[in-house]
């Protein structure tokens, strides 16, 4: 990991605090419409739960110019637990805002986790809990569900397991938890959740880590998270949630820079870990701690046209980069489907009256539902084998290829764009259960598939010591 940065002004608020049992970490950006709801739930559980301990809450902020750090200060815990509960907590909860510095010159969700790692394990925390700031559906008992299973149970790292919509958490169900179960065996169903639970030795862990890379900065920091977790053979469990209502963002036009960040820490981490994964096949269920809830999740709206358009779109400039990363007959696959995306979308689009290419309304009417405009499309299917193909191919492109990193990712997002909209055509008459038995299925196709992946990877890598002479292994020299 960067050599530490934190700003004499973070030194000198460490130095005021102490030593901390328990610590909840909020990182924030423009958050101060959701943050204060955030952290009274979090001051509450804090209270409630873990009344002997020393407990600290510290927002990490990006230096928001709409006052978030302001209502973190001036929020303060319900009245009721003390009323109420007559709970009255042995030690004082401090509570902390600050800007957190950039690490090497980048600042981002992973940078704003950097600097509550360090607080933490400078208050020597025992357990940290992190929980996102635009978060709705958090409650108190969240504390409990993510730090429990670390004070009482002996966890290092705790995962979140939420209801979500069958169209939220496109990057986490279409890559993050299959394929994070396919290398490393372990079926945590959100690897990216945002609310995690962190025991102390595993912060000490992060912190002498050499893998930090300018997009675990930014949102590679929680697949980041996960995998360096799994890595290191630490103890995870999963902790069920309820429903996780946020901010929410349509797949299409919101989440291309943050698959990118996502999906290029994981590559990146595979790449330099084979040894991990090379071997395992098969995966095991993760432990979860919490009673299961009955909670129908906030719909959200997708725009299946622009998806199919954007595929369609990618594929008319970057086939050739395709061509060099996915083996011939996966590529040939993608383009075909690449054309009917955007035959289909731009038929569509005329019966619909929508532009094009951007699947808006061009005559100020009311956008179609996501059900209208994948009713246009649903003749579109992208297979299950292919996905996890060609997600296999730029892996061993990642590990041998000459494309670098950043490239190659970003020249999946077109694809991922392909994939995403079929599956939301797909899912578009499914109760969230069915649509959870089609992520189980996609998952269960990458595990097939890995064999695939090994062939391939031990193959290049034959190659690759072939052409560097005796004892030039890929492990031995990451090609970049
Ligand atoms: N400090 C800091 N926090 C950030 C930054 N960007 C995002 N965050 C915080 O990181 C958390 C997650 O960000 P979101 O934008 O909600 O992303 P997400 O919920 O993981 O993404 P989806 O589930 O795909 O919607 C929130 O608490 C944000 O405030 C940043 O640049 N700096
Ligand atoms: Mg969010």
């Amino acid at each position: 990991m960067p050599s530490s940065a934190l700003t004499p002004a973070i030194k000198d608020e460490i130095a005021r605090l102490g030593c901390a049992d328990i610590m909840v970490g909020i990182p924030s950006y423009r958050n101060a419409a959701t943050i204060g709801h955030v952290v009274r739930a979090s001051q509450a559980g804090l209270v409630q739960f873990f009344p002997d301990l020393r407990p600290i809450l510290v927002n990490a902020d990006a230096g928001s110019p709409d006052g978030t750090q302001r209502v973190v200060v001036e929020t303060e815990p319900p009245g009721y637990v003390e009323q109420i509960l007559l709970v009255h907590p042995t030690n004082r909860l401090q509570r902390v805002s600050l800007t957190y510095p950039e690490v090497d010159g980048i600042g981002g969700k992973g940078a704003a986790l950097r600097t509550l790692f360090e607080m933490a394990a400078a208050l020597e925390a025992e357990a940290l809990v992190v929980v996102d700031s635009d978060l709705r559906s958090i409650v108190p008992e969240w504390i409990e569900l993510l730090a429990g299973p670390i004070l009482k149970g002996g966890y290092d790292y705790v995962t979140p397991l939420y209801a979500r919509h069958k169209y939220d958490g496109t990057i986490t169900n279409t890559v993050t938890y299959p394929v994070t179960r396919a290398l490393y065996g372990h079926r945590i169903r959100q690897p990216i959740g945002g609310d995690f639970g962190v025991s102390g030795d595993l912060i000490r862990h992060y912190l002498a880590q050499e893998s930090w890379t300018p997009d675990v900065s930014r949102f590679g920091i929680d697949i980041w998270m996960t995998t360096t977790a799994l890595i290191g053979g630490f103890a995870v469990c999963q902790t069920r949630l309820g429903a996780k209502i946020h901010d929410p963002k349509d797949p299409g036009s919101d989440l291309g820079p943050m698959f990118r960040q996502v999906v290029g820490t994981l590559m990146t981490m595979a790449r330099d870990n084979p040894d991990r994964w090379l071997t395992i096949s098969g995966s095991h269920d993760v432990p979860a701690y919490g009673f299961e809830r009955l909670v129908d999740p906030v719909p959200l709206e997708v725009n299946t046209l622009r998806l199919l358009s954007q595929f369609h779109a990618g594929s008319l400039t970057l086939a050739e980069t395709w061509g060099r990363l996915i083996a011939p007959d996966n590529c040939e696959r993608v383009l075909a489907l690449a054309a009917e995306a955007g035959e289909l979308a731009e038929a569509a689009a005329h019966r619909l009256g929508l532009s094009r290419q951007s699947g808006e309304g061009t005559s100020g009417g009311s956008m179609p539902s996501t059900d209208e405009l994948s009713d246009a499309v649903s003749a579109f299917h992208f297979p299950d084998d292919l996905w996890a193909r060609v997600f296999y191919d730029l892996l061993v492109a990642v590990g041998f290829g000459d494309v670098e990193v950043e490239r190659l990712v970003a020249a999946l997002v077109p694809i991922y764009f392909g994939r995403v909209g079929s599956l939301v055509i797909e899912n578009r008459r499914l109760s969230e259960e069915q649509a959870e038995e089609h992520v189980e299925r996609q998952a269960r196709e990458f595990e097939l598939r890995k064999p695939y992946l090994v062939e391939r990877w031990r193959a290049a890598e034959a190659a690759a010591a072939k052409a560097g002479g005796a004892g030039s292994t890929r492990s031995e020299e990451p090609a970049r």
